[in-house]
């Protein structure tokens, strides 16, 4: 094994930002219980200098024993120190929000999801093949007991036709393949087996399978009505919870492969229209930085935008409740569309 390390050039990540030789001595012999290294968990970000992170990990102990790395990087992504506490709230009635766009002009849709992973398993960079397919299988039976609104069928990837993955991806159903990030992280091994998705009828509740988290539960329809999809949500961990352990802890809250999913693991998103705005990127970028808001494409992460129509979440996942996650994404979005209105007059 290496004494040093050299980072790329033109690395930007934050794991190239903290990841200084003493730390990397420090730590490149070590082993989690399931036998993830350092090398293992910085390895996307060697590949892909443009990563803005550049780690992910293998297990919940990575998190312990690479602390020395992940801290710092935790701590500037998410503004959360090495002694907070993490605190949980999916309680639907702390929710006090109206529409934020009821005659429909400007949101075309909202979608609320969160990363979970099963207790007593690694996270999928260090999971074997078995153990994905035994993850699958626990999800598909725990998924089969879902009723009323949620219920729904399984279409595993493996066979599924081409023509049908790629209008579930266009429809922003279903993930994309062949994420470079997740590819160098060792998370698409095995592709596509043990990788699926659940929906119900409407295909307003969805589980991605074995993606980058072991179940990403996904509420969403068009429009912004954000406390039907926020309930829609709520209720359905709740049910899942009943037959699956997730992995969490009061220190990092839900545990999940990137460190910025850590903690709620919420990423609350509209697609919104926003024409007048997205002329001026400026004070767009400084509404949603006001309200700890990010921009992406509305084909997901390291997409473009489209006709002015943009993606818009919380950034922050860690140190606030889920309720203080949808309650950033509501009240920038107000702040989005009573500045777009104003540039209409
Ligand atoms: P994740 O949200 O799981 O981090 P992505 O950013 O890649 O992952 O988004 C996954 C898919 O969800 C993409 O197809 C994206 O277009 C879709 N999506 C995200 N937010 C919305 C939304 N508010 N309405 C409709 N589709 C959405
Ligand atoms: N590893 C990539 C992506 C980081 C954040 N996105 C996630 C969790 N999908 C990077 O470091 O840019």
């Amino acid at each position: 094994m290496r004494n040093y390390i050299e980072l790329p050039n033109n690395c930007k990540s934050l794991m190239c930002k903290y990841l200084t030789p003493e730390i990397y001595s420090e730590l490149k012999d070590k082993q989690t219980a399931y036998g993830f290294t350092l090398d293992r968990a910085i390895k996307s970000g060697i590949l892909n200098p443009d990563s803005s992170i550049g780690a992910y990990a293998g297990d919940e102990e990575s998190y312990r024993l690479f602390s020395s790395l992940f801290d710092p990087v935790i701590d500037e992504y998410h503004g959360f120190g090495k002694d907070d506490k993490h605190i949980s709230d999916l309680d639907i009635e702390h929710l006090c929000i109206e529409h934020p766009d009821p005659e429909d002009k400007f949101i075309l849709s909202t979608r609320i999801r969160v990363g979970r992973n099963l207790t007593n398993m690694p996270l999928g960079s260090a999971i074997t093949k078995e153990q994905r397919d035994s993850v699958e299988s626990q999800v598909i039976e725990a998924l089969s007991l879902l009723d009323g609104e949620l219920e729904g069928d399984y279409y595993p990837l493996l066979n599924m036709p081409k023509e049908t993955q790629d209008r579930l991806i266009s429809d922003h159903f279903l993930f994309k393949e062949g994420d470079r990030f997740l590819d160098a992280a060792g998370l698409n091994r095995d592709w596509p087996s043990g990788r699926g998705i659940y929906h119900n009828r409407d295909k307003s509740f969805l589980v991605w399978v074995n993606e980058e988290d072991q179940l990403r539960i996904i509420s969403m329809q068009k429009g912004g009505n954000i406390a039907e999809v926020f309930g829609r949500l709520a209720t359905a961990i709740k049910s899942i919870e009943k037959r699956l352990s997730f992995s969490y802890n009061d220190h990092l809250g839900y545990i999940t492969s990137c460190p910025t999913n850590l903690g709620t693991a919420m990423r609350a998103s509209v697609h919104i229209s926003l024409p007048n705005l997205s002329r001026d990127m400026d004070m767009f970028q400084s509404i949603t930085d006001a309200h700890h808001l990010q921009i992406r494409g509305i084909d997901g992460e390291h997409s473009d935008s489209q006709g002015s129509v943009y993606d818009i979440s919380n950034r922050r996942r860690l140190g606030v409740t889920e309720i203080d996650a949808v309650l950033d994404m509501y009240n920038g979005v107000l702040s989005l569309i009573k500045a777009e209105k104003s540039m209409t007059l």
